[in-house]
């Protein structure tokens, strides 16, 4: 593989930075924060950082509404501790990927502030704008993720704006050439800064049917939360449109200007997730990977991982994902997969071993790597606007973007200063898992996702192997990854009574070095085996 495709079976840290570190002590996490535990990451031996949105803003969406595109948040540095950063980053070998949120901005930027006060305004059309229905209702019937239409009226126009997400997130119409080519500005802004690339938010919403045309019919509402109707409705015209592929092949010959960087599009939950994984990144003039949340969506269990294996390998052959088991927009995997939904530590450790093994690139989410459980928050914590909302039906996403916790005996586990609030509370469920706990502990999370990242370092299998599933008896899954003669098995046992492999891999144990399995042939309730040719490399 050449440098080029470093990408290719690279592990990305999602860094939430709102949530990692506050160095000043306003209860908000910043980059000099992430400047100060940036070894942390590079200790863990990923390739790469996403970095989450750290651009001006409201904050109404926590980063992803955007005012100005090239500028840091006052709350989290400037653009020279931008700099230090990046070039921390690189000084490790860390690849640094930051969010381009291209689809919407906030309603404070100064696009959107022109564009809604008159017609005539140089970026009039840069928004989605309709006339009102001859009743004065919406356009159509299209709703937001968060709820409710995805329209909002604007009285100086006397027109509505589309809003996929909040109606203070105005959507942009990409279809208009001078709005794209804004967007591309801002791409080549941190291209010029030193960037490797982007992780492109929410792709199946960057275009819509330029007719207006409502989707089928919604069901009647008999009781649903708006927040519900979005998705029980068929989205034939407001996502997932053609036109979408013509946005991305304009950033993706951009990027080509700058050899090395990448793209990482989001991919929604809608049916066909993996399809369009493959439809995104199945070109050389489109994306390099992308990650769906659709596997987040379901439980775990044996039928859904074989199924989950079967779209790895099918979607590795016409294109490439990147996997994302856990991240700031979902509850937390520990506690969304675990039986019974109580996190354990040996089943948490089986999905790491899951998710550094998938035929793919991964995402790693901050808190991951520690066994992080879902944070169970009160009422009256919530600050994210969707579980503002729709509390308790929805609680919304801070249960899964709580501060690190660094230092367990700390006020604040050390994400804060002891005299100052956090924005959202450190859990009590996250003080035994803090990182100084697991950093004294060999027998830790932490230095478990240390040791597994470093066996997918060492092991090219691991990394860009084929992927061939295992035809094992229940409870037990397993596959095997390939490459260049060289062969890696892997099996984990789903369910919480030990369960003895079958002798064809005791075989093949007493050939290959093992990590996860004792010696004695048994798997554990929840354990795996890793049998891999570095490991017995290692011992020697
Ligand atoms: O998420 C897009 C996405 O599809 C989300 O709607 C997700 O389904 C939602 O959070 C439901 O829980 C991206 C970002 O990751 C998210 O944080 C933003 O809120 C959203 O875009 C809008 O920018």
């Amino acid at each position: 593989v050449q440098q080029a495709e470093w990408w290719r079976g690279a592990v990305l840290y999602q860094v939430y930075p709102r949530s990692f570190v506050d160095s000043d002590g306003d209860g908000i996490g910043d980059l000099p924060g992430l400047l100060e535990r940036i070894d942390h990451i590079a200790a863990l031996g990923v390739d790469g950082i996403w970095l989450c949105p750290v651009y001006v803003s409201p904050q109404r969406d926590f980063g992803y509404d955007v005012s100005d595109h090239c500028a840091i948040d006052p709350s989290f540095g400037s653009l020279a501790d931008f700099d230090r950063v990046l070039q921390a980053a690189h000084a490790r070998g860390l690849k640094v990927l930051v969010d381009l949120v291209g689809g919407h901005t906030s309603d404070q930027h100064p696009w959107f502030a022109a564009s809604r006060r008159s017609k005539a305004a140089p970026t009039a059309d840069w928004y989605v704008w309709a006339d009102p229905a001859p009743d004065g209702t919406p356009p159509n019937n299209w709703l937001s993720v968060f709820g409710g239409s995805a329209w909002a009226w604007e009285p100086r126009r006397r027109q509505y704006y589309l809003h996929h997400f909040l109606p203070s997130q105005p959507t942009l119409n990409l279809q208009n050439p001078a709005c794209l080519e804004a967007l591309l500005d801002v791409a080549r802004f941190w291209l010029d800064r030193g960037v490797d690339g982007f992780r492109l938010d929410a792709i199946d919403f960057l275009t819509h049917d330029l007719r207006l045309r409502s989707n089928p019919a919604v069901p009647p509402p008999n009781g649903q939360v708006p927040a519900k109707l979005f998705a029980l409705q068929r989205h034939d015209h407001d996502m997932i449109q053609p036109a979408s592929m013509a946005v991305l092949r304009r950033i993706r010959a951009l990027l080509d200007e700058y050899p090395g960087t990448v793209s990482l599009g989001e991919v929604s939950s809608q049916d066909g997730a993996f399809d369009r994984i493959a439809a995104y990144t199945g070109a050389p003039d489109l994306l390099h990977m992308a990650y769906t949340l659709r596997p987040l969506r379901h439980g775990f269990d044996r039928p859904t991982l074989q199924a989950l294996l079967r779209d790895a390998i099918a979607t590795c052959s016409r294109g490439w994902p990147c996997w994302s088991f856990s991240n700031h927009d979902v509850e937390r995997a520990a506690t969304r997969w675990a039986p019974g939904g109580k996190a354990d530590a040996r089943f948490t450790r089986l999905l790491l071993a899951l998710l550094l093994s998938l035929p793919g690139s991964a995402c790693l989410y901050q808190g991951e790597e520690l066994g992080l459980p879902e944070a169970q928050l009160r009422e009256e914590e919530i600050r994210d606007p969707f579980g503002i909302t729709y509390w308790p039906e929805f609680k919304g996403r801070d249960g899964s973007r709580t501060p690190m916790p660094w230092v367990r005996g700390a006020v604040n586990a050390c994400f804060t200063p002891d005299w100052c609030d956090p924005w959202l509370p450190v859990p009590a469920s996250h003080r035994a898992l803090a990182v100084d706990e697991q950093e004294a502990d060999p027998g830790s999370t932490l230095r478990f996702t240390r040791r597994l990242l470093a066996l997918r370092k060492a092991e090219p299998a691991l990394r860009h192997g084929t992927a061939t599933a295992l035809d094992l008896p229940a409870p037990l899954f397993g596959f095997v990854r390939e490459t260049a003669g060289q062969r890696v098995t892997l099996v984990f046992n789903l369910s919480d009574e030990a369960v003895a492999l079958p002798p064809g891999l005791l075989e093949e144990m007493t050939g290959l070095g093992h990590f996860g399995a004792p010696p004695t042939g048994v798997l554990p309730a929840y354990g795996f085996a890793l049998l891999a040719p570095a490991l017995v490399r290692a011992r020697e």
